[in-house]
């Protein structure tokens, strides 16, 4: 698929932009790192314009002194909750692409074009931990079977096999975020976005990433945020099936044969949805061609 690139002919600077959006509350020892891991020259080689904002939840630390003298810009969220600083950003920013990635730096930002690449042709792309490696402590037992539970909740309500729900990497397409009802306040935004992405038709591609240790300790509480993480896909479900049936409305991308398609990043091959294994040659971009990448659907359709 080849991407049209625009310039601005007065500067020349290309048109196309991301947002790389982090969410923070009292990150002042990851924060620094996280910024200066957005691979911004090598987004800039493949043509994208930058710009990161820090959605802050009125740290009590030197969180959002650093972010500015690291060259993000600084939004300040009054009220409290992962949820609510990820839609304020969702409305502020206006962008081709939007990458959300937590503040702690347990995740790799680094595969931001990786991710882009992957954007070309689906609307949503998450970086999946359990797909990928974990660092030693970085996950505990507890929240590995969390984990686990959560995502397999999730694809049995909304039939889209994804291995991370509750992962802190996603890239979005600027129209696709902007066809996502969001409510959830808290740690559930997640599951929200996830579930809005099945109730939308959206296809959803996962790159194996490495999950970091964090340096401080978490806001998330595990068994209280994980059981409210677990109600919330299941009162989504049920307000799902409850409202208008054409709210699963149909994928309006071309090139994604399925919304519910599902792609995984692998060095061998292509598997399409009816899990033939095939070649995806329209996929290879000129730009990306030194990557010699191939995807897997694993989708299961409703
Ligand atoms: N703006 C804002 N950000 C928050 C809030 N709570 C958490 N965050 C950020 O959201 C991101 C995820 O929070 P974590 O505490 O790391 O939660 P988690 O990654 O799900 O849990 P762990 O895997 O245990 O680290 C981090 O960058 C936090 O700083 C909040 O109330 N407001
Ligand atoms: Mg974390």
């Amino acid at each position: 698929m080849q991407r049209r690139i625009l310039h601005d002919p007065r500067t020349d600077e290309p048109m196309e932009t991301v947002a790389v959006v982090i969410p923070t509350l009292n990150e002042e020892r990851s924060i620094s790192a996280v910024i200066e891991d957005v691979p911004v020259n090598d987004l800039r080689k493949n043509e994208f314009k930058t710009a990161v904002y820090v959605i802050d939840g009125r740290s009590v630390d030197h969180t959002r002194d650093i972010a500015v003298q690291k060259g993000a810009q600084v939004v300040t969220e009054q009220r409290r909750g992962k949820g609510v600083a990820l839609q304020t950003a969702f409305r502020t920013v206006d962008a081709d692409y939007v990458i959300v990635v937590d503040g702690d730096n347990t995740y790799p930002i680094s595969v931001a074009s990786e991710m882009l690449r992957l954007l070309q042709r689906y609307d949503v792309v998450i970086g999946s931990r359990l797909k990928g490696t974990i660092e030693p402590g970085a996950m505990t037992t507890l929240n590995m079977l969390g984990n686990t539970l959560l995502t397999l909740l999730a694809r049995a309500l909304f039939s889209v096999n994804i291995t991370d729900v509750c992962t802190g990497l996603w890239g979005f397409r600027g129209d696709a975020i902007r066809r996502l009802e969001l409510k959830a306040q808290g740690f559930e935004i997640e599951a929200d976005m996830y579930s809005e992405c099945a109730r939308k038709g959206l296809s959803i591609a996962e790159i194996p990433i490495h999950y970091r240790a964090r340096a401080d300790h978490a806001k998330l509480a595990a068994i209280r945020d994980g059981l409210r993480i677990g109600a919330f896909l299941c009162r989504k479900w049920c307000m799902s099936r409850t409202s208008n049936p054409s709210a699963n409305s149909q994928p309006e991308r071309a090139g994604t044969p399925d919304g519910r398609q599902v792609a995984l990043v692998q060095r061998l091959g292509v598997i399409n949805r009816q899990k033939k294994w095939i070649h995806s040659s329209e996929f290879s971009d000129e730009r990306w061609s030194d990557q010699n990448r191939w995807i897997e659907g694993n989708s299961k359709t409703k």
